[in-house]
């Protein structure tokens, strides 16, 4: 261990100065593993020594790099064990979790992550999220360096133990005794630790920001509309701010995936147009589901057109969308009539209305002032609307502004990407903690996985998660 400690200082792995670091805070050591590629005799000692110290007790099948500088040392530990490696992109350019993760694996499998440095665990647990998504297992991670500044707790509490090869004060001890390190930089960077011993997970890594919201809780006090009030308290309820886009290929398989995905859910989200097997019975079929397990039906019918047309096509046609779904959506492209004209229907029914202010997918138009004339309209008809469509309400001129009305965003996945046709996504994490919203819309990420209710259940838990870290 001394040996490969003082390596890694001679190669510069490891510096003592002053460092600005991704937070902002100034460090006397800065720590650099891309740099071990570049000596594969140290790159082997490292691998070798690494899984050495995740005890034999613990079983696993297969080990998973966090990109990217963890790849090659996960590579190698893969080589040199004989045990099989899963890779996990970073970004995802075609749909659906499994193609986050590269590699075969059975279901429940056992996965080790492998990590070069843990300060807040929050890379880890970016990888821990696509691998249990898919449906692997995660109960153990192995890191070169760990150093002391919360991971272990954070990722304990996310069910994930961490071993170490080195702790930072450790190695700091290591090189001042091998005379590579003065008392005085060993003082000073003991010090830093002590006083940065607890880093938080990070809301996405380069923003600082740090959003105290309103409990569900108390903003279902604050709805004015029946059925925005029930969302919150459903939400309170389940513990989950998830909701399912089920876009599946018929009305049989929507019924099945809507009963085995219930209880996970506050929202269940259908686009009735896409069902070649619509039965005028499909709405009281989804209903009754939808009591059995307390989720509201919200129909992504966008509508968009003037005020007399839309009140037929919300009451009418084969679908007679007003008799089952709790919530639709609508664009003001038409201008305010539009709300006027779903209102008559819907507010004796205790409906409710999200206007889309933004749109998930690349090029889109509903921006700048667009946007802004979509929240005025919500303000004055906030009996009937209950809240919005929107991507990245943080960075609106007011923020998420009016505590009553909610915020739900589409294009959410476990990683950064985007499907051949526009689609973007972004994590639960950042979809809640960063870009303000409240409630996460998943697709493909949940339909598309091998088994639908563990992605599900994954998808709550990061959802959730990221909104009690703001409550705090
Ligand atoms: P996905 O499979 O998670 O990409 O599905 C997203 C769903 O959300 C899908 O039903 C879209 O029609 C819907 N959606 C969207 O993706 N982006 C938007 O801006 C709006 C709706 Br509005």
């Amino acid at each position: 261990m001394e040996s490969l400690v003082v390596q890694l200082h001679d190669i510069a792995a490891v510096k003592f100065g002053s460092f600005k670091l991704k937070s902002g805070i100034n460090s006397p050591i800065y720590i650099d593993l891309r740099l071990i590629v570049s000596y594969p005799s140290l790159l082997r000692q490292i691998s070798q020594t690494l899984i050495s110290v995740v005890p034999p007790s613990v079983r696993y099948d297969v080990v998973c790099g966090v990109p990217y500088t963890a790849l090659p040392i996960a590579t190698c530990v893969s080589v040199s064990s004989d045990i099989p490696m899963l890779m996990r992109r970073k970004e995802v350019k075609d749909y659906g979790t499994s193609k986050a993760i590269e590699g075969a694996f059975r279901q429940n499998q056992v996965c080790l992550i492998v990590e070069d440095l843990v300060t807040s665990g929050a890379s880890v647990l970016e990888t821990a999220a696509p691998l249990r998504a898919a449906g692997l297992e995660v109960t153990d991670a192995v890191v070169m360096i760990d150093r002391e500044q919360g991971g272990r707790k954070n990722l304990a509490e996310n069910g994930i133990k961490l071993h170490s090869m080195v702790k930072l004060t450790e190695m700091v001890r290591i090189l001042k005794e091998k005379g590579k390190v003065s008392n005085e930089t060993e003082k000073m960077v003991m010090k830093f630790l002590q006083e940065n011993q607890k880093v938080s997970v990070p809301r996405t890594a380069g923003t600082d920001k740090v959003r105290v919201r309103i409990p569900y809780g108390e903003r279902a006090n604050m709805a004015k509309n029946p059925t925005g009030k029930k969302l919150y308290e459903i939400m309170v309820q389940k513990e989950t701010n998830l909701c399912l886009a089920a876009d599946v290929a018929t009305a049989a398989e929507l019924l099945d995936i809507a009963d085995k995905v219930g209880p996970e859910i506050c929202m269940l989200k259908t686009h009735v147009d896409i069902l070649p097997d619509f039965t005028p019975d499909f709405g009281s079929k989804l209903r009754l589901i939808a009591e059995k397990h307390n989720f509201l039906i919200f129909e992504d019918r966008k509508f968009a057109d003037i005020g007399n047309t839309v009140t037929r096509q919300y009451e009418g046609g084969i679908f007679h969308i007003l008799e089952w779904a709790d919530i639709v959506n609508a664009h003001i492209i038409s201008g305010p009539g539009i709300v006027d004209g779903l209102k008559l229907k819907g507010l004796l029914r205790g409906r409710g209305l999200l206007l889309l202010a933004e749109m998930s997918s690349s090029g889109n138009f509903a921006k700048g002032d667009y946007t802004t004339a979509v929240v005025k309209i919500a303000e004055e008809h906030s009996d009937f609307v209950i809240g919005f469509i929107s991507v990245n309400p943080a960075l609106w001129p007011g923020g998420p502004g009016n505590p009553s009305l909610i915020h739900a965003t589409p294009g959410v996945q476990m990683v950064k990407g985007r499907d051949d046709l526009g689609q973007q996504y972004n994590t639960p994490y950042s979809v809640i903690s960063d870009r303000g919203s409240d409630i996460i819309i998943v697709g493909r990420g949940i339909i598309k996985a091998a088994n639908p209710e563990e992605a599900a259940r994954e998808y709550r838990l990061q959802g959730w998660d990221a909104y009690l870290a703001n409550c705090k």
